[in-house]
């Protein structure tokens, strides 16, 4: 039952275990998502990571970011995974190997040196900058983190505004499903049904070695995001020469580049440049997502399918996301509260928020983001909710997310009516955004 999850969690043996978990997952310029099954640098992880770090160590969480941003591409893209060189090619598919993101990326402007991937992950980054400033302005001003990080973070923002806009209606597009981190979303089956999936000799999956087969997407999945992968490689990861066979305004990660894009405005003001255009952006952007996305029957986000034209039916956790929209109008932030507490997503009567539809025929409560609840969705969600004056909806979900990520030993994912732990543990982003709450 729940009631027996909801007793407070012990905080200094959680934070305790959190930083633990941070520490051991730290490379010495990064912090990998598990030492086991992501042993690289994962770019939306690292943004999270970041906001958990900056309560251990302002100058680390700093790092954490500069890391990743050390390898951002001339076109501006931040790419998904920076590859550290001291992992063997084989211990994590796909690696360097698939992407040759140095000779494929050359024209996109990847790095000759730092060997990456050329698909990108939600744009959290600005607003985890700005977080880590605040835990420590004196120590981000003596450094000067800011200036050199606005920059960057700019570039990466027009990138997603100007190649990424796909569908011309002033939202990013993303043109493979582990783009929006939301990998196996049953939203992507009907668009993914379309691609005809690469050979299936022709690789060869690391993930089966350290998580269970149920927990994970399946070989005919994998066997689609290879050829997806692949067809953007030898496009030179060009948007406007690639062959779109998927593109997809999620609104997960556009509602993360508008509060990113205030976030960069509230950079812009701290250094003495123009918050201006920034502002004026993430108001244009938060009009085209309502315009675009918002199902006012539904009461929620849906992702929109740029090769059909059509909304995409499923609900997903994506479509609640908006919720951390600063500038989200206030009706449609008090129906996601009222989504949330639904049939759809049972909030209190499960654990966190699951990652699709309960009700839908295509759930399936262990298999990664087809149904699991996930920290990093609940951490936003809280956000969202506590800035939207939903202060107990959001306290629930805190006690939640605390008492869960103690007791499953900082999962990556849960089953959301046990609450079990799935995937594996030890994970980073569950063990920074626990820190992260518990301030
Ligand atoms: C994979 C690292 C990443 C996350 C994604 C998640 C997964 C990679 O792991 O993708 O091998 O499937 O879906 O959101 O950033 O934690």
């Amino acid at each position: 039952t729940f009631a027996e999850t909801t007793a407070t969690a012990p905080c200094d043996s959680l934070r305790r275990s959190a930083t633990q978990v941070l520490l051991g997952n730290w490379t010495g310029a990064a912090t990998v998502p598990s030492r086991a099954l992501y042993p690289h640098q994962w770019s939306w992880d690292s943004a999270f990571i970041a906001v958990g770090l900056r309560h251990v160590s302002p100058r680390r969480a700093q790092r954490e970011l500069e890391t990743l941003l050390s390898a951002q591409w001339g076109d501006g893209r931040i790419p998904h995974i920076v590859f550290n060189p001291s992992v063997p090619d084989g211990a994590y598919f796909p690696g360097p190997g698939f992407w040759r993101s140095a000779v494929a990326g050359r024209a996109a402007g990847a790095s000759a040196f730092i060997q990456t991937s050329g698909i990108i992950q939600p744009p959290v980054h600005a607003l985890a900058a700005w977080l880590v400033h605040a835990a420590d302005p004196a120590e981000s001003r003596r450094r000067g983190f800011l200036p050199r990080v606005y920059p960057r973070l700019a570039a990466w923002h027009r990138y997603l505004g100007g190649a990424r806009d796909l569908g011309g209606g002033g939202l990013a597009s993303v043109v493979h499903p582990w783009e929006p981190g939301l990998d196996n979303s049953p939203c992507w089956d009907a668009a993914l049904a379309r691609i005809e999936p690469a050979p299936f000799g022709s690789f060869a999956r690391t993930d089966l070695h350290h998580s269970s087969a149920a927990d994970r997407p399946t070989d005919l999945d994998y066997a689609r995001y290879v050829r997806l992968a692949a067809t953007y490689r030898d496009h030179g990861y060009d948007d406007a020469r690639t062959p779109h066979a998927f593109a997809i305004e999620d609104p997960s990660f556009n509602a993360l580049l508008i509060a990113s894009e205030h976030a960069l405005a509230d950079i812009a003001e701290t250094i003495g440049a123009d918050a201006g255009p920034h502002r004026r952006r993430a108001e244009a952007a938060t009009a085209a997502l309502v315009g675009r996305l918002w199902d006012p029957v539904d009461e929620i986000f849906h992702a929109r399918d740029l090769v059909t034209g059509a909304a995409i039916a499923g609900h997903s956790v994506s479509g609640l996301i908006p919720l951390v929209v600063p500038g989200l109008p206030a009706a449609i932030a008090k129906a996601l509260a009222r989504t949330l507490h639904g049939p759809r997503f049972g909030l209190g009567r499960v654990h966190l928020v699951p990652s699709y539809d309960l009700t839908a025929p295509e759930f399936d409560g262990n298999r990664y983001w087809r149904g699991p609840s996930w920290f990093n969705t609940a951490w936003l969600i809280h956000r969202g909710l506590a800035a939207h004056g939903e202060e107990e909806a959001a306290g629930l979900l805190r006690e939640q997310f605390l008492t869960l990520a103690h007791r499953s030993e900082f999962a990556e994912y849960l089953e959301p009516h046990s609450g079990d732990a799935r995937g594996i543990l030890r994970f980073s982003w569950t063990a920074a955004l626990a820190l992260d709450l518990l301030q």
